[in-house]
């Protein structure tokens, strides 16, 4: 296998989410499991394992409030100690009473000043813990037609985000999040990836587009998304995830292998594979065990970008010249048709780690030990 494929895979990154540790569920229940994280160190703690066992999972996204501390700089210096870093800085202005009929598109200018006052300690927050990203996902939107104005709403959101945007530091970077609907049912301020690419367009350059695999319409082709952003330098990472229906947040590559290969071929092909584009998993783990369904999850995106690396580039080009169309399409699929898990597991030896991240996973008794200490664990505060 060649040589530089197993450097990329080597040097792979994805960010593992400190609200997969804690409990979650849906409206309907929250399934409590045993020795759950009780604070955000604690869940730093169990990402700190997720990296160990797999070597590509260096950074973890806080989420504000959920990961509240007095002292953010002592929580990154924690974090270093564990091996791991502070990732995105989510920011969480949905979850107020004030935020009924939004947070920055709120009609209430008391209500604006506040949702903007929260994305600006967001930023206070990445300067004291060393984060590069802070990452924007909007609840805004309205239920109901006529409810408010659609274009007042747009200059609101655009007031807020050119306000953020002059708060970033050197080596800062907003990226924006779109989500097609949910909570608000009818209209949702940054519905799609084109709402985002406008208003991030209009920033400036440290601003660029997040796409969470859960947030688009049945059918939508995310790999075109993709590309099309790539090409224009404003693909900005992603929220990884897998969706039968609408949101799901079930384990990235569970539900659709083949689409996880699809796009990360484009992102191979756009030269995404890099730092400027964040490998993010944006998933909670309502009845499965957490840690290792995010183990599970790192490896099931490293797979599929093994298979993307395998894409025979030069014999794909002289199909898709030659208009051979079977050919071409049968290059792509001979590489997702390649079973990687050998590779990836070579590529572990290498890397010092043992070959079956899951079942070293299980053999560390880290599980028992956490669930023996860890008394009274907490809810994400997500999906309850
Ligand atoms: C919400 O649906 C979005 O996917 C958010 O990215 C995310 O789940 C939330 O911001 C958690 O912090
Ligand atoms: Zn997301
Ligand atoms: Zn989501």
């Amino acid at each position: 296998m060649r040589d530089d494929i197993r450097a990329v895979l080597r040097g792979q990154r994805i960010e593992t989410p400190s609200w997969a540790y804690g409990n979650s569920g849906t409206r309907f229940k929250v399934f409590a499991q045993q020795g759950v994280p009780r604070d955000p160190y604690e869940k730093l703690a169990d990402a700190a394992q997720v990296h160990a066992f797999t070597g590509v999972a260096p950074a973890v996204a806080l989420h504000i409030p959920w990961d509240r501390v007095d002292d953010y700089a002592g929580l990154a210096r924690y974090a270093a100690g564990l091996g791991v870093e502070i990732g995105a800085i989510n920011s969480n202005v949905f979850q107020d009473d004030d935020y009924r009929l939004g947070s920055v598109t709120n009609p209430d200018p008391a209500v604006r000043r506040k949702a903007l006052g929260h994305l600006l300690e967001c930023v206070d927050i990445m300067d004291a813990t060393g984060s590069a990203t802070l990452k924007l996902w909007f609840s805004d939107g309205t239920n109901y037609p006529g409810q408010d104005d659609i274009r007042a709403r747009q200059d609101r959101l655009a007031e807020a985000l050119a306000a953020v945007y002059a708060r970033l530091g050197d080596g800062q970077r907003l990226l924006l999040e779109y989500k097609l609907f949910e909570p608000a049912f009818y209209l949702t301020d940054v519905p799609d990836w084109g709402t985002a690419y406008a208003h991030c367009l209009k920033l400036g350059d440290k601003a660029r587009v997040v796409v969470d695999t859960g947030h688009h319409a049945p059918g939508t082709n995310i790999e075109f998304i993709v590309a099309f952003l790539l090409r224009e330098g404003r693909l900005g990472g992603f929220d990884f995830n897998s969706r039968f229906y609408a949101d799901d947040d079930l384990m990235v590559g569970a539900a659709d292998p083949f689409q996880l290969f699809r796009i990360m071929y484009e992102v191979v092909r756009g030269g995404g594979l890099g730092p400027h584009v964040a490998f993010m998993l944006d998933q909670c783990h309502n009845i499965e065990p957490k840690i290792a369904g995010q183990i599970r999850s790192v490896m099931n995106v490293q797979e599929a970008t093994a298979k993307a690396l395998l894409v025979d580039v030069g014999a794909l080009a002289a199909a898709q010249a030659a208009g051979d169309v079977l050919g071409a399409n049968a290059v792509l699929m001979d590489a997702y048709d390649t079973d990687v898990r050998p590779l990836l597991a070579e590529v572990r030896a290498e890397m010092g780690l043992d070959p079956d991240p899951m079942a070293a996973y299980a053999r560390s008794g880290y599980f028992e030990k956490i669930r023996a200490d860890r008394v009274g664990g907490t809810q994400a505060g997500w999906g309850a």
